[in-house]
């Protein structure tokens, strides 16, 4: 309850920042970010978004917190916009079930795209397989209106919820992100080997993107690129990172 109340003021106090994880494909190239929150409390330093996130969903104070989230990130996503090296990559944004399910998520969305002047087409929606167990017609309509600005979507965690095929293949997605929790085992258990490979095959079979995340060793990235995986993210390449060193990150990167 101390951190309920904390997490109000939080939001006020320009505590919260967000932190960006590069996202890399098969050729080696950034391609984007993943944005990250971070809260630096006042007097308990770092808070993990893993303890105060399912807090914030269950008070409803992740949809103030998941605006303003959106609105820094398409407003970082427009001032890359004018540098040569950061112009082209693609942004990704966590959206929790409850932030996507409001009455007003589309309006906010398109709101903070037109205010901030990114480019909708660089930016990419990471929803969770439990927003399509809640209500599907709703998630489908939402999509679909996003996706007629250039939005993109992810899947998060998957594998880990419970939708579903004959969900999935209604969805608008572009892209499924195979949990961390499969990746870390391809070398040592083969049912997690297994997984991923299941997982990149229905990737491609529906047209989508596969991106592994969590990558941490060399080993587990040489898996997911002979087993044909698009895209990766991980503590291999980088932890999410400021603004700034994430460009110097960026332009020394090769
Ligand atoms: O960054 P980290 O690995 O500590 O994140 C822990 C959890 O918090 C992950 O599940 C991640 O998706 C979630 N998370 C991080 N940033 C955001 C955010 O801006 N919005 C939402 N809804 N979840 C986030
Ligand atoms: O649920 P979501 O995928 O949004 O969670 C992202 C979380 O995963 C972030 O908290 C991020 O810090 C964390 N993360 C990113 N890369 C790695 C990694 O290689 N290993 C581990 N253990 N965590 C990672
Ligand atoms: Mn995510
Ligand atoms: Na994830």
């Amino acid at each position: 309850a101390v951190l309920l109340a904390d997490m109000r003021s939080a939001l006020q106090n320009q505590e919260f920042s967000l932190h960006f994880q590069p996202q890399l494909d098969s050729s080696f190239h950034i391609t984007g970010c993943e944005a990250l929150l971070r809260w630096r409390h006042p007097q308990r330093g770092n808070v993990s978004p893993g303890e105060f996130i399912p807090l914030a969903e269950s008070s409803g104070l992740i949809v103030d917190m998941g605006a303003w989230v959106l609105r820094t990130a398409c407003r970082q996503l427009a001032y890359w916009g004018g540098q040569p090296h950061m112009r082209s990559l693609e942004m990704s944004v966590n959206v929790s079930p409850r932030q996507f399910l409001d009455k007003d998520f589309e309006r906010l969305v398109a709101n903070v795209v037109a205010e901030s002047g990114a480019d909708p087409r660089q930016l990419k929606l990471e929803i969770t397989e439990s927003v399509m167990m809640e209500n599907i017609e709703e998630t489908l309509s939402t999509m679909t209106a996003l996706k007629a600005l250039g939005i993109g979507f992810s899947l998060d965690d998957f594998g880990t919820g419970y939708s579903s095929l004959s969900q999935l293949k209604r969805l608008p997605l572009d892209q499924l992100k195979v949990d961390q929790s499969f990746v870390r085992g391809v070398e040592q258990a083969e049912t997690d080997a297994s997984i991923v490979r299941t997982i990149i095959g229905l990737g491609r079979e529906l047209g989508l993107n596969v991106l592994a995340e969590g990558v941490e060793t060399a080993q587990q990235y040489g898996f997911l690129k002979e087993h044909d995986c698009h895209s990766f993210q991980g503590f291999l390449f980088s932890p999410a990172l400021p603004a700034s060193q994430f460009e110097s990150f960026v332009k020394d990167f090769s």
